[in-house]
């Protein structure tokens, strides 16, 4: 069984959003028209409490992309960005939805970050994504969604540590940095994983 699993096409990072990623919206129809082609297509979800502490705004004196350290992890600072019940913490209407059968939300917790759709940033806790996809007899995944450099790479890498054969869909994602991503793909297929 083959998996899909969409990563955060939320509005706060497409453009207009806080976060955008450049040209975040470009990969939506690809996604949409990738979904056939899987057994199983899941989604995850930013979902930050207004006090999270990734956000400057929690932090008297920080701005926004500078990097603290939170409760012992490497933080870069970011706008707010996906707080809960706000719009651009929505999944973007255009992404074609019904084939979705699960959402995955992260980031609740306000200590700690957590970009993979596995578990947070200290892998303190699991979200269930993976239990699931094993319950549903899912061996391999595809990755795709928003954005490359963070929480795609992040859920990407931590499929593999989960077992499954791994995959990131070049044309269906998008970084904030692109030079960044260029490095952290390398890690990735380092780690046995693939670009397709
Ligand atoms: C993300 C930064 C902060 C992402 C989420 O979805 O890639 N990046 N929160
Ligand atoms: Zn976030």
């Amino acid at each position: 069984m083959k998996a899909l699993i969409i990563v955060d096409v939320q509005y706060d990072f497409l453009p207009n959003g806080t976060l955008a990623v450049p040209k975040g919206d470009e990969i939506i129809p690809i996604i949409n028209n990738l979904q056939k082609e899987y057994d199983l297509v899941v989604a995850t979800q930013d979902w930050h409490p207004a006090n999270h502490k990734s956000f400057a705004s929690q932090h008297a004196g920080q701005i926004p992309f500078e990097v603290i350290d939170l409760n012992g992890l490497p933080q870069v600072l970011w706008p707010d960005h996906c707080v809960q019940g706000s719009f651009g913490a929505e999944l973007a209407e255009d992404l074609e939805a019904h084939a979705i059968e699960a959402i995955f939300r992260k980031g609740m917790d306000p200590e700690i970050d957590s970009y993979s759709g596995f578990y947070d940033n200290g892998r303190r806790k699991q979200t269930g994504l993976a239990g699931y996809l094993k319950d549903r007899g899912v061996s391999e995944v595809h990755v795709c969604g928003l954005a490359a450099d963070y929480c795609v790479f992040f859920t990407a890498m931590d499929a593999i540590d989960e077992g499954f054969k791994t995959s990131i869909i070049s044309k269906a994602t998008k970084a904030i940095d692109k030079g960044a991503f260029m490095e952290k793909k390398n890690e990735f297929i380092q780690k046995g994983g693939a670009l397709i």
